[in-house]
């Protein structure tokens, strides 16, 4: 049998219908939700990321300010801005994109930003705070990722899950929001021995390494349910996974597509955390 595909596309425009209609509900408030999205440099992917986070940000009325900064720019003018827009009333979130180029350090840049603006979650604060299983925001793609699962109908309590890749974006908070919902959970990485035998055993498998196609079927436990986060665009132009998707789909249960799986649904979710952003601040009026 094939697995059923599961369609993040489809998910993520119910949420963010529903994110228009709380909208529509907060302006009669006289809440405004406002995003800034700061890109610096010319990164073709980072571009195609930023302009459909935009896009989203339209769909649903939310007022988005971009920030396309200069490739050369320095780190003490970039943390300037984000001291600047943590002050501005009209700026409920503040997404950086990665990467920055190299002469810029991530964690500096990451730490200014007003935790309660953080709608990515990866000031050390917030993660923390998903650490002590007390978040305020929830970060987007592994969020996005939980929707998927639960959409799929799994329970996740009790589940053998495995994580491969341990970045601060997908895979160590993957892993932590997985443990909150009681999988048994395990990270493998670069130095991890036979990483096909681990796969094998997950009954849900989320693949985040950036390797073209490294997950094969006979990497997947048959029934098993597969998440791919890979987002690798091919010299012949084509967009594959981390999973090959042709061997991989007869054997498991489950599995997302690449492009239309985890992509979207990282949007959507950057989408929910700026609505509740904004809510956020209103209730501290
Ligand atoms: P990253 O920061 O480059 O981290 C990659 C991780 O994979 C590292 O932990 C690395 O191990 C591990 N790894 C690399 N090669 C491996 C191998 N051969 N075997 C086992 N582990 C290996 O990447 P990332 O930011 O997590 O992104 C991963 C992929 O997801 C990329 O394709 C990216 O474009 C995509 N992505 C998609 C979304 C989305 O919304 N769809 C969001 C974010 C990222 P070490 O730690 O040992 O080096
Ligand atoms: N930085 C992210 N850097 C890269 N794909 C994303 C992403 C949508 N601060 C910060 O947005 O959350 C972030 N916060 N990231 N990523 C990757 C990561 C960041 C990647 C893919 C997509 C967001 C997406 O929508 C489409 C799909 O999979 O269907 C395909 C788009 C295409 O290239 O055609």
């Amino acid at each position: 049998m094939e697995a059923k595909v599961l369609n993040g596309k489809e998910l993520a425009t119910k949420i963010k219908g529903e994110l228009k209609l709380e909208v529509e509900e907060l302006k009669r408030k006289n809440i405004n939700p406002g995003l800034a999205v700061i890109i610096v440099g010319n990164d073709p992917a980072s571009r195609v990321y930023v302009n459909a986070k935009k896009k989203a940000c339209e769909e649903i009325g939310i007022q988005s300010f971009e920030y396309a900064l200069d490739e050369n720019i320095s780190e003490e003018e970039l943390i300037d801005l984000i001291h600047k827009l943590n002050k501005d009333d009209k700026v409920n979130g503040i997404l950086v994109q990665l990467p920055l180029p190299k002469h810029i350090n991530e964690d500096r840049v990451i730490f200014a930003i007003d935790i309660n603006k953080d709608v990515d979650a990866f000031h050390p604060v917030n993660v923390g705070r998903l650490m002590i299983g007390d978040p305020q925001f929830l970060p987007c793609t592994p969020a996005g990722i939980m929707e998927l699962i639960k959409e799929s109908g799994i329970d996740v309590e009790g589940k053998e899950c495995v994580v491969v890749g341990r970045s601060n974006i997908v895979g160590k908070p993957m892993a932590m929001l997985l443990l909150s919902k009681n999988g048994t959970v395990t990270v493998c990485h670069s130095k991890t021995k036979d990483i096909e035998e681990v796969c094998k055993r997950a009954d849900i498998l989320v693949v985040a390494v950036g390797r073209p196609e490294m997950v094969k079927g006979s990497y997947i436990k048959p029934g098993a349910v597969v998440i791919d986060v890979g987002v690798n665009r091919l010299e012949n132009k084509k967009l594959v996974g981390d999973v090959e998707f042709e061997s991989a789909k007869t054997i498991a249960s489950t599995i997302t597509p690449v492009p239309g799986g985890v992509g979207p649904m990282t949007i959507a979710m950057l989408m929910k955390n700026t609505v509740k952003a904004a809510k956020l601040k209103s209730q501290a009026q």
